[in-house]
């Protein structure tokens, strides 16, 4: 197809409660939503980088700029091209895999519009309603922590992941695995706040019995991710340090990976995504979806992805109301039996409410092809 326009549009979403890591704490969300118009109709991806750099390097001013100066006019300069073009024809562009995942995503989402099919039809997907888990920050005390628990407990999710940093571990852990109980499926998500050192503390988390740990070590440190998967019971996740199909190859080699966090953005796209997701297989690594706190856009194409065999852990594919009270599509993603029935629409899943759409745009900018 030929592209013809860009429009990027920034959006302004309130969180429902504030979500605290290890790196920071957001309330307020400025989302980058691209969508391409082209000779076969349009399509709209979300970028899921962040406000600033605590995650991962990229950023949304920053994405938004290598969209306009370098990844924008090389896709134009290209022609013709095909979603599955997209990754290939950026390649020399490096990093700022956010901002390139989310223009694939639009090209993607027009592609399989015009063609009438959905993206899980395009993964061969097996499964109609995936699992779904629900990422909880940390809270100033573990009553509040306790309390939010429950009540996702109550909404029925499938299995519960806390953030952890040094001071907030064992204790908030062993509480909520009380609450709980032996039989729900917990894990743990560091986002890099601990260092080799900390080890023989980590292992003590072993008595839990969690589904994982999430990326306890610095995203460069494979060797220290490797030797913690020697010593611990608990398996080693890595979220962070998997950036290409080529870490994700190298950390499973080296022991640094018993499973593997597949979140699109991070990886550069939903297509690279689908060939980690296939390496796993190969490997009989397990995977799951992460989640970036995402709109229904993202949402939709993650349940997408998730349908894929190996994807055999529940993801951090949550209901639209975790994080946001009101969505951007008109039919949020809501979580039944803790599963999520994976959006059935042509396209990456999902309709825009255009109308809430804009009334929290904060700007709107068209690039011409
Ligand atoms: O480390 O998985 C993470 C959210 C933002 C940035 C990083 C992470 C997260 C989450 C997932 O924990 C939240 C979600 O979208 O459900
Ligand atoms: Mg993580």
């Amino acid at each position: 197809m030929r592209l013809h326009r860009l429009e990027l549009r920034r959006i302004g979403l309130e969180l429902v409660v504030p979500f605290r890591t290890s790196f920071g704490t957001e309330l307020h969300r400025d989302i980058l939503l691209v969508h391409v118009t082209t000779d076969a109709g349009d399509g709209w991806g979300e970028c899921v980088a962040m406000s600033a750099p605590f995650y991962s390097p990229e950023f949304v001013d920053g994405a938004d700029l290598a969209i306009r100066r370098f990844l924008w006019p090389m896709l134009v300069e290209a022609g013709d091209i095909a979603a599955a073009d997209v990754a290939t024809i950026l390649e020399p562009i490096h990093g700022h895999p956010m901002a390139k995942a989310a223009l694939e995503m639009a090209i993607l989402d027009a592609e399989l519009r015009a063609s009438g099919t959905t993206f899980h039809q395009l993964l061969g997907a097996e499964r109609s309603v995936i699992p779904s888990g629900v990422s909880v920050g940390i809270f100033d005390d573990l009553d509040e922590l306790l309390a939010q628990v429950q009540g996702y407990v109550d909404d029925g999710y499938a299995r519960i992941k806390l953030k952890i940093e040094p001071g907030w571990d064992l204790e908030p852990v062993r509480l909520v695995r009380d609450l709980i109980g032996p039989e729900m499926p917990l894990q743990v998500d560091a986002n890099t706040a601990y260092t080799r050192t900390d080890a023989e503390h980590l292992c003590r988390l072993d008595e839990f019995d969690l589904l994982l740990i999430e990326q306890p070590l610095p995203e460069e440190d494979l060797l220290g991710h490797a030797q913690l998967a020697e010593r611990s019971s608990t398996p080693v996740c890595l979220d962070e340090s998997i950036v290409s199909l080529q870490t994700a190859e190298d950390a499973i080699e080296m022991g640094a990976a018993e499973i593997v966090n597949i979140k699109p953005g991070r990886v550069g796209g939903y297509l690279t995504a689908r060939r980690i997701h296939d390496l796993c297989v190969a490997r009989d690594v397990p995977v799951w979806c992460g989640g970036m706190v995402e709109t229904g856009i993202g949402r939709a194409a993650n349940a997408a992805l998730a349908t894929m065999p190996g994807f055999t852990l529940p993801g951090d594919i949550s209901a639209s109301s975790r994080f946001y009270a009101r969505d951007i599509v008109t039919e949020p993603i809501t979580v039944t039996d803790g599963t999520v029935s994976v959006p059935d629409a042509p396209g990456l899943g999902f309709e825009l409410d255009l109308e809430f759409l804009d009334s929290i745009t904060t700007s709107t900018d068209f690039l011409d092809a």
